[in-house]
């Protein structure tokens, strides 16, 4: 086998490259051997949690998909464009060598089951299984580039701090803070991955799941998560996030890290106006984007566990902020603000 240089027609992502592997004369495999043999296959509709009974996708030509759903294949491409991003991202910004930073393959598997309208991480396969819509509110395949980020931020999350919901109930809905801190960090490092790409196609911004077709044109917000209004997201911590639906309560440090990065008030990025309050009123200026990346990131890998709460994590991502820029720099008041204008304090 050897690395050969495909391209791809995606569903949400324009015409992309792919890094492919070459088997023989005309065929090649989704398979990316330099990233680790990073690979997506089809789960054929069933919902298989094998990746190894996953069928592989192979080509003739390494041209990859049509750009629609009429061909199997085009949910793969941008499958396989979200993962190989999100590597890079993790790679570049923080020298991750892959979801649990071992130099293993990331997978996913895209038409899991049927009429699924979800996507998730599976830590049972190790993978990423994709569904292809409910047909009512997700309409389509849910392969986009931040939901992909999102879902393998899981995988990154179970591999450092492992945090945990602390409730689950008979349906599998998942409650508390620390599972709302997981929701909330796929939800930042999968915009953060949208940034990295920087796609002019899926340009990058503070929502989750917009080109997902949905009624509020957004799945989740991180600058104003109340304006979420199917998952009920909120804007600020109350003692009633102790047991809160964690996408529900993901909005509290969701919230914290836009004010971090971005400050309060209105701001126009990429064509989007997001307009961020604050809990005591009080103005919040933030430290950029990437500042804030980073301290959340350290906080993740070396100060939070699986139970950290919203509390904990305000003294997590101080530490970071001290460590990384000094306990007396901007930066580490300025997480101290944004904590504080989502009413989470000392
Ligand atoms: N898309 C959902 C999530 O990652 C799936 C789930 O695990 N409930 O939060
Ligand atoms: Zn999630």
């Amino acid at each position: 086998p050897a690395t050969a240089k495909g391209s791809g027609s995606s569903l949400f992502a324009g015409k992309v490259s792919l890094t492919t592997t070459r088997t023989a004369r005309t065929s090649y495999v989704l398979k990316d051997p330099t990233r680790w043999n990073t690979e997506t296959r089809d789960a054929k509709g069933q919902e298989l949690e094998s990746f190894a009974r996953g069928k592989a996708f192979t080509d003739g030509d390494n041209k990859w998909g049509t750009g629609t759903t009429s061909a199997r294949t085009t949910a793969a491409v941008d499958a396989q464009y979200g993962i190989t991003q999100t590597l890079d991202f993790y790679k570049k910004t923080f020298g991750r060598k892959g979801i649990k930073n071992n130099s293993a393959a990331a997978r996913g598997m895209v038409h899991f089951g049927n009429k699924v309208g979800n996507a998730f991480w599976d830590s049972y396969c190790g993978c990423m299984l994709y569904g292809d819509g409910d047909g009512r509110v997700f309409k389509k395949p849910l392969v986009v580039l931040d939901v992909t980020g999102h879902e393998l931020t899981h995988g990154v999350v179970d591999a450092t701090a492992a945090l945990e919901p602390t409730r689950v109930d008979d349906d599998g809905n998942q409650y508390g803070e620390a599972g709302s801190l997981n929701e909330s960090l796929a939800d930042i490092f999968g915009s953060d991955v949208e940034f990295s790409a920087n796609n002019p196609k899926n340009p990058p911004n503070y929502l989750v799941g917009e080109k997902l077709g949905l009624a509020q044109k957004f799945l989740r917000r991180l600058d104003r998560p109340s304006l979420d209004v199917l998952e009920e997201t909120v804007d600020y911590w109350s003692p009633a996030a102790y047991d809160t639906e964690v996408h529900a309560g993901s909005g509290v440090s969701s919230h914290a890290f836009y004010l971090l990065a971005e400050g309060s008030g209105r701001k126009t990025i990429n064509g989007v106006t997001y307009d961020s309050p604050t809990y005591d009123g009080s103005r919040v200026t933030g430290i950029g984007r990437a500042k804030a990346t980073a301290v959340f990131y350290r906080a993740l890998t070396r100060y939070m566990v699986s139970t950290t709460d919203f509390h904990d994590a305000r003294k997590a991502t101080l530490k970071a902020a001290a460590d990384l820029y000094g306990a007396n720099g901007a930066e580490y008041k300025a997480v101290g603000k944004a904590w504080a204008a989502v009413n989470v304090t000392a």
